[in-house]
C-alpha cells in the first residue's frame, strides 16, 4: 500500500565547503527516497542549507563578503554536487528564504502567545562553532566540552523557551516510543540528559545581527538552532496548512550526524510540544567518518571532498562505498586503500563479472536473444528462491536503515549467481546440442536474477543499475513492477556488457 514518506537531512551551514560528511547523510536519504520511491510510496526529501547565526556572520566578516554574499556562494557548491552525487532530492529550504523567515516568526510568536517563550537575562559560557551555551560546570577547562574549543563568557538579556516545562512529557515520549531516537546507544545517552533535568533554553541573541528578529523585538535575533530546526516545518509550509504539510508532517525520519541529536532529540520536540504540533516518528543519528585513521580537520588538510572522489571513482564507486563500508550508526574510516579494495572485489569482480560473462555467453550462444526457459531443476529453483526472497529481507533492512545490512543481502544473491554459473556450466551445457533447451535454462535464471538484482539495487547506485538493465534488454524505467521474478521476456536482445567498474591497480598487487 501506497504511503507517504517524508525523509530530512540537516541543513548545512554555508560557513563550510560540503565535505564527506555532508555528503553521507545526504546520500542515506537519497537511497532510502528512491528505495521508497521503488516500493511505490509518496515521498518528500528535504535537504538545505544553514545560513544564519554568528559562524556565518564571522566567516563572511573574515572573507569581506556580506553573510548574504557568503551564503549565495557557497550554497551553489552544495547544490552542484548534490547534482554530481545523483541526490533526488523535492525541496531545497535555504534558511535566509522568505518562506522560511515568516515560519519561524510565526512558530516563535505562537510559542510566546502561549507563555512558553519570557524574556530573561542570560550569563553563561558560549561556544561558538557549536553555537551553544554552557554552564561553568559543564565546560572542561573553560574549554567546550563537545569541540575542546576554547569559549567565551556571554551575558545578554535574553528570551527563554521554558523548556523544563517540557521535560516529563518529553521523557514519557521517549519511553514510549522505542523507535523514536536511534540508534538505542544513542538513545540511552538522551534519556540520561533529559533525566538529569532541562534547563530553560535561551532562544534569542543580541551580541549580532545576522538572523531572524525576534517579533516585537528587533533587538533581538532568534537562535540559530531554533531557526535551523523549524526549516523542517517551513519547508512544507508552516504555518499555513497546506496539503504537503497535512501529507507529510510529522516527519518518518530525520537523518542527522550524532553530535547533532540533543538538538534533534531533545529541543526541536519540546519546541513542537509548545507550538502544539506532533513530533517526528524517527530521530537516527548516524557515526562520524575518519580519514585514514584521522579525524577530518581543516587544520590537518585531511578534509575529504566529495567531488574528488567522484572525479576518481565514479559516482556510484562512492556511493556503493560509503553505504557499504560502515553500518548506519556507528563510526567509520575512509581510505583510499578500502575504497579501491571494494571496487575492484564487490563491483569489478563479484558485480561487473556476473554481468559480464553472462551477457557475452548469451552473445555466444544464442546470439543475444533470450530463450524460453524449460523446467527448473532443483539448483535454478534454490537459486531463484534466494532472488525472490531478497526483495522482503531489503524491506526489513531499509526500515532498520541498515543500509550496510542491504548491500551485504543484495551481494549475496550477486555471489549466488557467481556460484550458479560455475555449478551449472553452461560452456559445457553448450559443447552438446541436446541440452540446448537446458542452457536455454540457465541462462534465464542467471539473466533474471539480475533483472531483479539491478532493481533492488537500483536507490543506491542508478546509473549502474540503469546501464546494467539496459544490456539485458529491459527498457522499462525502474518500478516496483519490475522486482518480480519472470519480468525477462523470451525474444528479449540482451547486449554483450562492457565492464560496469574496471580494475584498480592496488599498491602492493
Ligand atoms: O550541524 N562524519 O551543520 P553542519 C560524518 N547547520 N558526518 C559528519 C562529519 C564526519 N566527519 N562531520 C560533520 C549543522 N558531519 C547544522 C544542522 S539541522 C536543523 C542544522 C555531519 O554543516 C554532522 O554530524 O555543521 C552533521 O550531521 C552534518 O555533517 C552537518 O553539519
Amino acid at each position: 500500500m501506497s504511503r507517504n514518506f517524508y525523509v530530512t537531512t540537516p541543513i548545512y551551514y554555508v560557513n563550510d565547503v560540503p565535505h564527506l560528511g555532508h555528503a553521507y547523510t545526504t546520500l542515506a536519504a537519497d537511497v532510502l527516497t528512491r528505495y521508497r520511491k521503488l516500493k511505490g510510496d509518496k515521498v518528500f526529501f528535504l535537504t538545505g542549507t544553514d545560513e544564519h547565526g554568528q559562524k556565518v556572520e564571522k566567516a563572511a566578516n573574515a572573507t569581506g563578503e556580506t553573510p548574504l554574499e557568503l551564503a549565495d556562494r557557497v550554497v551553489k557548491r552544495f547544490q552542484s554536487l548534490w547534482e554530481k552525487l545523483g541526490i533526488d532530492f523535492t525541496d531545497f529550504i535555504r534558511t535566509t528564504q522568505e518562506r522560511h523567515k515568516k515560519g519561524v516568526s510565526e512558530l516563535f510568536s505562537r510559542v510566546m502567545a502561549k507563555g512558553d517563550i519570557y524574556l530573561g537575562e542570560y550569563e553563561d559560557w558560549y561556544c561558538t562553532p557549536c553555537e551553544t551555551f554552557w554552564t561553568e560546570t559543564q565546560l572542561i577547562d573553560f574549554k567546550c566540552p563537545d569541540c575542546n574549543r576554547p569559549t567565551e563568557k556571554l551575558k545578554e538579556e535574553s528570551y527563554f523557551f521554558r523548556m523544563s516545562k517540557y521535560q516529563d512529557a518529553l521523557l514519557a515520549h521517549i519511553e514510549a516510543n522505542p523507535d523514536f531516537i536511534q540508534p538505542k546507544s544513542r538513545r540511552n545517552e538522551i534519556i540520561s540528559f533529559v533525566r538529569e533535568g532541562l534547563r530553560d533554553l535561551s532562544v534569542s541573541r543580541t551580541s549580532f545581527t545576522w538572523g531572524i528578529p525576534v517579533p516585537g523585538n528587533e533587538k533581538h535575533v532568534i537562535y540559530v538552532w531554533f531557526d535551523a530546526l523549524a526549516n523542517y516545518i517551513t519547508a512544507l509550509g508552516y504555518p499555513d496548512e497546506t496539503a504537503d504539510f497535512t501529507d507529510f508532517w510529522p516527519a518518518d525520519v530525520h537523518l542527522i550526524g550524532k553530535d547533532i541529536l540533543r538538538f534533534h532529540a531533545v529541543y526541536w520536540p519540546t519546541f513542537l510540544m509548545a507550538a502544539g504540533l506532533p513530533i517526528p516518528r524517527k530521530v537516527f543519528a548516524h557515526g562520524w567518518w575518519t580519514v585514514e585513521g584521522q579525524k577530518m580537520s581543516k587544520s590537518l588538510q585531511n578534509v575529504v571532498e566529495p567531488n574528488m572522489l567522484i572525479d576518481r571513482y565514479g559516482v556510484d564507486a562512492v556511493r556503493y562505498f560509503l553505504m557499504r563500508e560502515v553500518p548506519f550508526g556507528l563510526d567509520g574510516d575512509f581510505s583510499h586503500a578500502a575504497m579501491v579494495h571494494r571496487i575492484n572485489s564487490d563491483l569489478a569482480n563479484d558485480l561487473g563479472n556476473l554481468l559480464n560473462r553472462s551477457t557475452a555467453m548469451m552473445n555466444k550462444y544464442f546470439g543475444g536473444v533470450v530463450e524460453e526457459p524449460g523446467e527448473f531443476t532443483g539448483t535454478d529453483l534454490a537459486y531463484r528462491e534466494k532472488t525472490e526472497t531478497l526483495a522482503g529481507l531489503l524491506d526489513s533492512c531499509l526500515d532498520d536503515l541498515a543500509f550496510s545490512k542491504a548491500l551485504q543481502v543484495i551481494w549475496e544473491v550477486i555471489s549466488a549467481g557467481n556460484k550458479y554459473i560455475d555449478e551449472t556450466a553452461p560452456w559445457t551445457l553448450a559443447k552438446d546440442p541436446a541440452q540446448r533447451g537446458r542452457l536455454a535454462t540457465v541462462m534465464y535464471c542467471i539473466l533474471e536474477s539480475q533483472r531483479v538484482v539491478f532493481h533492488l539495487l537500483f536507490p543506491f547506485m542508478p546509473d549502474t543499475c540503469r546501464k546494467g538493465l539496459s544490456y539485458l534488454g529491459w527498457e522499462e524505467p525502474v518500478s516496483e513492477r519490475g522486482i518480480a521474478w519472470g519480468g525477462l521476456r523470451p525474444g528479449t536482445k540482451t547486449a554483450k556488457a562492457e565492464p560496469l567498474f574496471p580494475r584498480i591497480e592496488e599498491k602492493g598487487e
